[in-house]
């Protein structure tokens, strides 16, 4: 595998209406980012990935876009943007626009025609396909639930495809014309703007079978089958459609790309991030794929650290010789790592100090989700109006469809509700935690007075400290070829909830060793300690780490 240059990078994802409001319509806009800078640049940020800011109706928070190159108004203007994108290369970092092109909203102009012409030349940018006496084309199902087909109103037995909600119609990648505007439209954000690349949304799934055959039922048990299982079918076509795309628009530009890619499979992964794979990096997403395999919220239940352990060393196997992954604990999809799978009593700074540890030495680039560098844990939402996201609303409904009740719905949507990781950024200890003077779009975790940036700076032994200690390590030119490119080998500990492993360069070998069980774990090892937390001790050929903490040892 060819050495990159990004490859050294630490990433950070703001999900813009979340990170800082400045105008106190209690929504986090461009300016406030902005006035955000310096606190990412000193905590050690190259790349920051910017959640969608373009001109959207907000059915998906930004996922649905309606005009790809102006900024909405409730983010602020497009001088705004062009201050923010100044300020971010002024302090030497790098910014990435998140691209969703899967599908757009249904109030592009684009679709609008489309919609009222579904015979015109636009249509042919997505998917009308004529149903079956008035019934659906085929049973696949919407990630956000119900049929993958809405009918074109007034006409009987025509559907136009979503594969999330039916407000965000898919694009057709086999029509000529779409491709071209979308290739026009990335080549403006890089040369006419000047951003440094692009993360790719939900992207694997622009490969379909145009013949929509449908697929046998699945978990769901009503007859329909997730359209991710389509998209897992025709992960090996993907390539082609991407490849063009990159050869077009970020390729020759040498911008840096990361995609959104679930449904791979190890025949695909060479084509999708190989050296001359469709994109620099892919988020690997291992440990989440177990749980999205679920038919709902309502069949799963919280998994635990070696739920995480497992899964999170497989990723490093399955990329080893293929390719650099991107990877991550949280996003703006995922709740809060350290009360997701870490055990109650390690819900709290010291558990997350050991994940972070755990995280931040893997092979790949870090992307750090704003918050979860305080540690942030799960946000106590009081009733299911405190809910914002669509998807927290249909798996509630279904929770209760399955005979729980309303309280063990409530519990169970709030453990996996995508608002987990969207609830305002904790700056300070004021009424509004520093995020907003006005009233937060979204609830405020309710420990902002204790947990918040404010704090954190001021205590060296926080979360906070710890995370820029890490950074710091990672970056450390005395290890930083090792911790970049070194192999990961799997330990075994004999403790399931103990995660270890070692990095391996032609000149060092480093070991990372995470405690999340309930009792002291040892290894054998000999060298110095690089950075712990918690109470570890290396002494007579042997690390111990206590319940809860981790230690990173140069081994000698
Ligand atoms: O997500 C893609 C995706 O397939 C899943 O993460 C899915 O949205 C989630 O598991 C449903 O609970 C991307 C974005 O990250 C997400 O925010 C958008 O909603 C989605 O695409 C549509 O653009
Ligand atoms: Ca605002």
């Amino acid at each position: 595998m060819k050495k990159q240059w990004w490859h050294g990078k630490i990433a950070y994802q703001i999900y813009p209406r979340s990170f800082q409001d400045s105008n106190g319509d209690g929504i986090g806009d461009l300016k406030g980012i902005t006035s955000r800078l310096d606190y990412l640049k000193a905590l050690g940020i190259d790349l920051i990935w910017l959640s969608p800011v373009y001109v959207s109706p907000g059915v998906d928070n930004g996922y649905d876009i309606a005009d790809y190159r102006n900024i909405d108004p409730k983010f602020g203007t497009m001088e705004d943007f062009d201050e923010l994108l100044k300020g971010v290369h002024a302090r030497g970092m790098q910014l990435i626009m998140d691209l969703v092109v899967n599908h757009c909203s249904s109030q592009h102009p684009l679709f609008k025609k489309a919609l009222a012409d579904p015979e015109g030349p636009e249509a042919a940018c997505f998917y009308f396909v004529k149903g079956k006496n008035g019934l659906p084309p085929d049973n696949l199902r919407s990630y956000f639930g119900g049929s993958v087909w809405e009918k074109v109103p007034g006409r009987d037995n025509l559907f136009y495809l979503h594969y999330f909600a039916k407000e965000q119609p898919d694009f057709n990648w086999n029509c000529k014309a779409l491709r071209d505007r979308v290739c026009a439209m990335m080549n403006w954000w890089l040369d006419e703007k000047g951003i440094d690349g692009f993360r790719i949304d939900a992207i694997m799934n622009v490969a379909k079978d145009p013949a929509f055959p449908g697929l046998p039922p699945d978990a769901l048990g009503d007859g329909t089958c997730s359209a991710a299982a389509m998209t897992a079918k025709m992960a090996c076509k993907a390539p082609l459609i991407l490849k063009d795309l990159r050869d077009r628009t970020y390729g020759p530009r040498g911008a840096f790309t990361v995609g959104e890619a679930f449904g791979l499979n190890p025949q695909v992964l060479p084509d999708i991030c190989g050296d001359d794979g469709c994109f620099s990096s892919v988020f690997d997403f291992t440990v989440r794929e177990n749980l999205e395999k679920k038919p709902g919220y309502y069949a799963c239940e919280k998994p635990d650290a070696a739920f995480w352990r497992r899964g999170t060393l497989k990723g490093q196997a399955l990329y080893a010789d293929v390719g650099f992954p991107a990877v991550i604990t949280e996003n703006h999809d995922e709740p809060r790592a350290v009360s997701f799978y870490l055990r109650k009593d390690l819900e709290g700074p010291q558990g997350a100090k050991c994940l972070a540890a755990a995280f931040m030495m893997l092979r790949g680039i870090p992307f750090i989700y704003q918050g979860q560098e305080l540690g942030m844990t799960k946000t106590e939402f009081a009733d299911q109006s405190e809910f914002r996201d669509l998807v927290a609303f249909t798996e509630y409904e279904k929770c209760l469809s399955r005979g729980m009740t309303k309280a063990q719905a409530l519990e169970r949507v709030s453990l996996h509700t995508r608002d987990q990781s969207r609830t305002p950024m904790l700056w300070d200890d004021s009424d509004t935690a520093g995020f907003t003077t006005g009233t937060p779009w979204i609830r405020l975790h309710q420990d902002h007075r204790t947990l918040n940036v404010k704090k954190e700076l001021a205590d060296p032994g926080s979360v906070l400290c710890f995370y820029k200690k890490l950074i710091a390590l990672r970056k450390d030119p005395q290890y930083s070829e090792c911790l970049t490119w070194g192999r990961t080998l799997a330990l075994d500990c004999k403790n399931e909830a103990c995660m270890a492993y070692v990095r391996q360069s032609a000149k060092q070998r480093i070991l990372v060793c995470a405690n999340f069980s309930d009792k002291p774990c040892a290894l054998a090892a000999q060298g110095e300690i690089l950075l712990k937390t918690g109470e570890t001790a290396l002494e007579n050929g042997a690390l111990t780490a206590a319940p809860g903490a981790a230690a990173v040892v140069l081994l000698s």
